[in-house]
């Protein structure tokens, strides 16, 4: 039996196609994958351990702050600060950036990242993940990065992808050419190839969203989840799943086609999901693995952040799917 390949055996490969390359993103990468890995250990434990509940504190988001996502964040931090590849690192859980030199030299990387997303399900051993996405620096490469290095649209990140601490541990990521799912291998410490070239199913038949708040929702987007879950004259063909991790309902989807949706609505005028570190990065992973990402009215992946934290309605899965739902919410 050939032996099975790593994570960085695949991005190493991968960069051969970059001539220039110099190995740094591929330093990079490692740094994300030792964090995912150190996190995977702390959440498949975190029923025996000292991480589980509320730390007390709050985050800009005015969110409650697990104790797990601080460790996650500061894994996260910790590593890729040492890398040295890094410029400027913005985080869910950071109200600011973090600029550093890169050593030796000047970095020309910039890293967006959720830690942990769906931390609240940690104590019910729901699935959570991270998310991550990497832009090429920017600002002047003379000293630390700037906020403008990830004041980006999601279509310039150079790679993107997550973590999903689940059944198993889940590694899925791209650089642009094709979406490749790795998993965890605690015996070897390793990420080892298991889902070469992901490419979402046009059409699917699970529909994902929290279908409590659809009496908030926008007369569109009432339209477009009504054409699909009342057809006129027949069945729907959906059924309806939803974790209410981002990270676990995406990943189902990005496999299994669908339709995942988390609108905006009454409460939320501009969407829950923050378009950085969890909105931007899925986009750029569907559209790469042939899937559709959109906000209902515009591309995820052509939006301009006007701040680290902006937020955005999040509408994502198979190309039929999304298309299907669109034409629902445009029809009158
Ligand atoms: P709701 C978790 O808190 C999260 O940020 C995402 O992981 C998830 O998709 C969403 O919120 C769930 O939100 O309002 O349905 O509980």
């Amino acid at each position: 039996m050939e032996a099975p390949v790593t994570l960085i055996e695949h991005i190493t490969a991968s960069q051969r196609q970059y001539p220039l390359a110099t190995g740094a993103f591929t330093m990079l990468m490692e740094a994300v994958a030792l964090a995912a890995k150190i996190i995977a250990h702390e959440v498949n434990t975190a029923g025996l351990g000292r991480l589980i509940g509320l730390s007390g504190r709050r985050n800009v988001q005015g969110e409650e702050v697990a104790k797990m996502d601080e460790f996650a964040n500061a894994t996260f931090v910790h590593t890729l600060t040492r890398c040295g590849e890094v410029c400027a690192l913005a985080s869910e859980e950071l109200a600011v950036p973090i600029r550093l030199p890169g050593v030796p030299d000047p970095a020309h990387y910039a890293v967006v990242f959720d830690p942990l997303d769906g931390s609240s399900n940690i104590d019910v051993s729901v699935p959570v993940g991270t998310i991550f996405g990497v832009y090429r620096r920017v600002s002047a490469a003379d000293g630390l990065g700037a906020v403008e290095d990830m004041l980006q649209k999601p279509r310039a990140l150079v790679a993107a992808g997550y973590a999903l601490y689940g059944s198993s541990t889940n590694f899925v990521y791209s650089t642009g050419r094709g979406v490749h799912g790795f998993t965890y291998d605690p015996t070897l410490g390793e990420f080892l190839l298991s889902h070469s070239d992901i490419r979402v199913p046009a059409r699917g038949s699970i529909i994902s969203a929290n279908l409590a708040y659809r009496p908030r929702w926008e007369p569109d987007t009432e339209r477009g989840i009504s054409s699909l879950l009342e057809p006129s004259g027949s069945d729907t063909r959906y059924s309806l799943r939803y974790v209410g991790s981002l990270v676990a309902d995406a990943h189902r989807t990005l496999l299994k086609g669908g339709l995942f949706l988390y609108p905006a609505d009454r409460n939320s005028p501009q969407g829950k999901l923050r378009l950085l570190y969890e909105a931007g990065p899925f986009a750029y992973l569907f559209e790469n693995a042939g899937g559709k990402a959109t906000d209902g009215r515009q591309p995820i992946l052509d939006k301009q952040p006007e701040t680290l934290h902006d937020r955005t309605a999040l509408i994502i899965g198979g190309r039929e799917d999304v298309d299907a739902f669109l034409n629902g919410a445009q029809s009158t």
